[in-house]
């Protein structure tokens, strides 16, 4: 659909970004934080820096919400470290920790931005991987129960938007980049029995919040990367469904439908899978029912028919340098190619802000429920110039195009209530530390080289700043040139 005037955004639309605690908090061992597992798989992605200094939010938190403040932001979306909560067995609560995250939550209400709060974002204690095996023991459900449930009576008067598990379909998919594979001895079976028991926490999540916050609203958090046909084969068309389900739409139809789909159950009798779904379970699931979704965009993927004569599992792009990544071939699934009408990041992710779009109209045609654009961003090789400054125009393109690409799908019909990119500081990347960076401000520190930590905006925080306070009116660019430019592509 082409229309005649540009976009606009409700007005109390929230602008602002996102971060998680393992990745921009540091402290690791301050104020009586005990280790997560994140810490460890963090430690062995040398050359890069571990998430003990970070981006060092968790001394900087004043700074960082003044300039949020500054930037014009109406909300943050962050996530709360479990084991800076709760972090020994005994469940005690840390003082400090909750003295933490209230000073964080009151800074940002007083300077007038909402707080999204993220429950588990890949910092699982260990204490709880060694009592519960990680996922993989059901006694999880029980101390996940606890945990929110700390968080919704501590926080939930001041907070009223909850994320349950950031991209539990991503930690499935990639269970060894993020470390939840551990332990396991068959991936490919045992990952959805883990997936079913994340599927309980989830539920325990969505109860709790709904029993113990008032006017609480709370949703999931999947990773949405949609899968284009490679052509209009229709071979091609099947294997990009197949992609489909098995990256997202298993995740997303359980958490809406609050069943498993037919497709699921079909692939786990053709693969003699068990996902050890015991009497009640299905039960629990059924009560659970989202207030909306909340979705991770950063790109889009291109599916094909696969060749079923040999195997290649996906290589993440872990260098930089672009072309490293490797396209899986599943047979009798799908592969997945490159997208020769888009560009590509130095980490090999398709640029594609039409897929904000897609992803929009797609999910709410599927789900009919109000979405919160909880992370999308442009990962790239920066340092502060000899001007003392970022140039980041690339980062502003993307976030541009993304940003109005949301405006599209409100137009569309679609229910947008939030934009907000990763990242606001820069902070660790999953993999690649301080390499790669997203931030609307840049944080002085390398993965070598702790330097000084000061905070430094760059432009795309100035050009954000403008698109926030004009709701969304002022582009930075001659929007009239720039809309036809979309129409016409
Ligand atoms: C999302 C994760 C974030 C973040 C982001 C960027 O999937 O929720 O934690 O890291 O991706 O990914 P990366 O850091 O690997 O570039």
């Amino acid at each position: 659909m082409k229309y005649k005037e540009l976009p606009t955004f409700p007005k109390d639309f929230f602008w602002g970004a996102s971060s998680a605690a393992w990745q921009v908090e540091g402290a690791t061992k301050e104020d009586g934080r005990s280790p997560a597992i994140i810490d460890l798989n963090s430690q062995t992605k040398k050359p890069y820096a571990d998430n003990s200094v970070a981006a060092d939010h968790y001394h900087h938190y004043k700074e960082d919400v003044a300039l949020m403040k500054e930037c014009g932001f109406t909300s943050y979306r962050f996530s709360l470290s479990w084991s800076r909560l709760i972090p020994a067995e005994d469940r005690k609560i840390n003082p400090k920790g909750l003295e933490f995250y209230n000073n964080l939550i009151n800074e940002l209400i007083a300077a007038g931005i909402t707080p999204i709060i993220t429950l588990y974002h890949y910092d699982m204690p260990c204490w709880v991987d060694e009592k519960c095996g990680g996922w993989r023991n059901r006694s999880i459900i029980e101390e996940f129960d606890y945990y929110c449930r700390v968080c919704f009576e501590n926080f939930g008067d001041r907070v009223k938007y909850w994320l349950s598990i950031n991209e539990q379909n991503m930690q499935i998919v990639y269970g060894d980049w993020l470390g939840v594979s551990k332990g396991c001895t068959d991936w490919f079976k045992d990952k959805w029995k883990i997936n079913h028991i994340m599927n309980l926490c989830h539920a325990k999540a969505v109860i709790a919040c709904h029993e113990l916050v008032e006017g609480g609203k709370i949703g999931p958090v999947p990773g949405y990367v949609p899968i284009y046909p490679e052509t209009c084969k229709p071979e091609d068309q099947i294997a990009a469904m197949n992609a489909e389900e098995l990256t997202q739409k298993i995740w997303d139809d359980l958490y809406v439908f609050r069943e498993y789909n037919s497709f699921t159950k079909n692939y786990w009798k053709e693969h003699d899978i068990d996902p050890d779904i015991r009497p009640g379970d299905m039960e629990l699931i059924e009560q659970a029912k989202i207030d909306f979704i909340a979705v991770n965009c950063y790109r889009s993927d291109v599916g094909k028919a696969p060749d079923n004569s040999y195997k290649q599992e996906i290589g993440l792009n872990k260098t930089g340098k672009k072309g490293e990544f490797v396209y899986p071939n599943l047979p009798g699934e799908y592969a997945l190619a490159r997208n020769p009408f888009v560009e590509v990041t130095d980490w090999d992710w398709h640029i594609d802000a039409t897929c904000m779009r897609y992803s929009l109209r797609y999910l709410w045609d599927h789900y009919h429920l109000p979405m919160v654009i909880t992370e999308a961003g442009f990962g790239g090789h920066e340092d502060l110039g000899e001007d003392g400054k970022i140039h980041d125009e690339e980062r502003i393109n993307y976030l541009r195009e993304y940003a109005f690409n949301i405006g599209l799908a409100i137009q569309d019909g679609v229910e947008v209530f939030g934009f907000n990119p990763w990242s606001f500081t820069d902070l660790l990347s999953t993999g690649n530390g301080m390499a790669k960076r997203y931030g609307l401000v840049f944080v002085n520190t390398t993965d070598d080289d702790a330097r000084d930590l000061t905070r430094h905006k760059k432009d795309s925080f100035t050009w954000y700043s403008k698109l926030i306070k004009s709701n969304g009116k002022d582009w930075g660019t001659d929007m009239t040139a720039w809309q036809d430019f979309q129409k016409n592509k």
